[in-house]
């Protein structure tokens, strides 16, 4: 053990280097994460990744994924070893693959950012530039990927019912949100590791959301931590949190107390993730990462090799939380509450008899249960049965109802909008966005969809989002689950890409 005030050497550290006793070395401290390979909280891949690192500086794996303060928050001080002696550390060689220089020359032929003409083309584009893991974990969702497909086929079933010659010399699509101004009716949805594809992270989304005047809601298991979003927004911004409750309520409480000191304006519950889905591209990928020779050489007999980067740091999540814990939240902050992920009107419902300030309709972008309906249709049957059972109109200002999964248009949005919803949630294509182009993609995103508004209103004829009535929309077909499946991107691009497996690559 290092004498206080002294550095470690870097020697010393390297004889730290099996499953036994794992010491690790990140920016310049000495950390011993022995008993942190079988803990709850572990690095995304597991042990595996750690003990690859074992009596070696970390620094360069831990950095895109990890907020500074993992680390140091998770782990006890007296793990705390202290600092090293730098020129004493062997430097951990970087090797460039050469998977990774044509990705490389993939990125310096992407298409200027002016031939970018929706949200679409920022995904084709993030699936050549990025990294493959990083792309495995943002575009995976569960088991065949039916939901996710779903998601944004079912916007393809409702068609609009445009109304003519009114006056759209002015067209404004503003609107509020939880109370709070929102340039758009949307906001960008909670996804966690944003580091993964761009060094920095969610503090891209804040930066054009302050740009744009939308809402961003800060996830849980960002990269960047919490406090440096919050302190990355413009004066006044306003932000969202979303929650994971923790088994362990003393740290919900903490991380809940610590957001409304911090002036977050809405709460929004994570309840359709007791168990993370399986990811299987996300899971492969960290399968065929594998290097059984550095594995066996660090001691380890209990790899688990199942394990993709969302499932690997998920545990801590509790499948016990349920209606009676919602009490407690009411008790311990005076935020707005929202349930995130509420899947069929019985459950809305019944946040709206617990007096929660509304629910967003989402099957967790497709990663959770396969299978479960998209948020589109859920809205349909929840408005239907709100008004029935409780009166309820909406839009309705004191219970809101947000619809995410799918989004890719302002059509699809102003669907959303004339079906009740008063907002929804976006995703995945501004993690394509800032992956592909950095703040200025995500700066073009957010202009294509005000541009699209606005054509868009005018086209519909609707002067403001009250003007976006259900009678604009026929979504007659909403619940009809016939719909052609061009191509089955499970079987194309997914089981096939084993190496065992793969004749070509795409
Ligand atoms: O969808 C996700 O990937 C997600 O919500 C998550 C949950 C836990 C850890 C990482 C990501």
């Amino acid at each position: 053990m290092a004498q206080q005030g002294k550095h470690i050497s870097g020697q010393e550290v390297a004889t730290h280097n099996t499953r036994q006793s794992c010491w690790i070395i990140v920016h310049g401290i000495v950390y011993d994460v022995t008993e942190f390979l079988d803990a709850t909280i572990g690095a995304p891949g597991g042990s595996k990744i750690i003990l690859k690192y074992a009596g070696k500086d970390a620094t360069f794996e831990y950095e895109p994924i990890h907020p500074p303060d993992a680390i140091t928050t998770n782990l006890p001080l007296e793990k705390h070893l202290g600092p090293v002696d730098l020129d004493t550390v062997e430097k951990v060689e970087i090797v460039i693959t050469d998977e990774e220089k044509a990705r490389q020359e993939r990125i310096s032929l992407r298409p200027a950012l002016d031939e970018v003409l929706n949200l679409h083309d920022f995904e084709a584009i993030a699936k050549q530039v990025m990294a493959d893991k990083a792309w495995a974990y943002y575009s995976s969702a569960a088991d065949d990927e039916i939901t996710n497909r779903e998601n944004h086929a079912a916007y393809h079933r409702i068609w609009f019912r445009p109304r003519i010659l009114r006056d759209v010399t002015k067209v404004d699509w503003s609107t509020t949100i939880l109370g709070h101004k929102s340039s758009m009716p949307l906001y960008i949805s909670a996804t966690a590791l944003g580091k993964l594809g761009h060094p920095d992270g969610e503090l891209n989304l804040t930066k054009a959301a302050a740009k744009h005047g939308v809402i961003q809601m800060i996830p849980t298991l960002a990269s960047c931590s919490f406090d440096e979003i919050v302190d990355g927004a413009a004066p006044g911004q306003v932000q969202f949190f979303q929650l994971y409750v923790n088994k362990d309520r003393n740290i919900t409480k903490r991380i809940v107390q610590h957001a409304e000191a911090r002036g977050i304006k809405g709460l929004f519950i994570t309840v359709d993730a007791p168990q993370l889905g399986r990811r299987e591209k996300d899971m492969r990928m960290k399968f065929e990462a594998e290097d059984p020779s550095e594995v066996s050489k660090a001691g380890s007999g209990n790899v688990d090799r199942s394990q993709g980067a969302a499932r690997a740091i998920s545990s801590f999540i509790d499948p016990g939380l349920c209606w009676d814990d919602l009490k407690w939240f009411k008790s311990i902050t005076s935020m707005p509450l929202v349930l995130k992920g509420v899947q069929c009107w019985e459950d809305a419902l019944q946040a709206y008899d617990l007096n929660l300030a509304g629910v967003v309709l989402s099957n967790h972008g497709g990663r959770q249960l396969d299978f479960a309906r998209s948020g589109i249709e859920i809205l349909v049957e929840v408005t239907m049965k709100l008004k029935e059972k409780r009166g309820l109109t909406f839009p309705n200002e004191k219970f809101q109802l947000y619809v995410d999964g799918g989004v890719r248009r302002a059509t699809d949005i102003l669907k959303a909008i004339a079906l009740g919803a008063t907002a929804v949630g976006i995703g995945r294509p501004f993690l394509y966005a800032f992956s592909a182009y950095g703040p200025e993609g995500m700066d073009k995103a957010l202009q294509i969809l005000q541009d699209e508004f606005e054509m868009n209103m005018r086209l519909l004829g609707a002067p403001t989002l009250k003007d976006v009535v259900p009678s604009m929309v026929d979504a007659s077909n909403v619940h009809t689950h016939l719909v052609s499946v061009p191509t089955d991107r499970l079987y194309d691009s997914n089981c096939t890409s084993h190496p065992v497996l793969r004749r070509d690559i795409i």
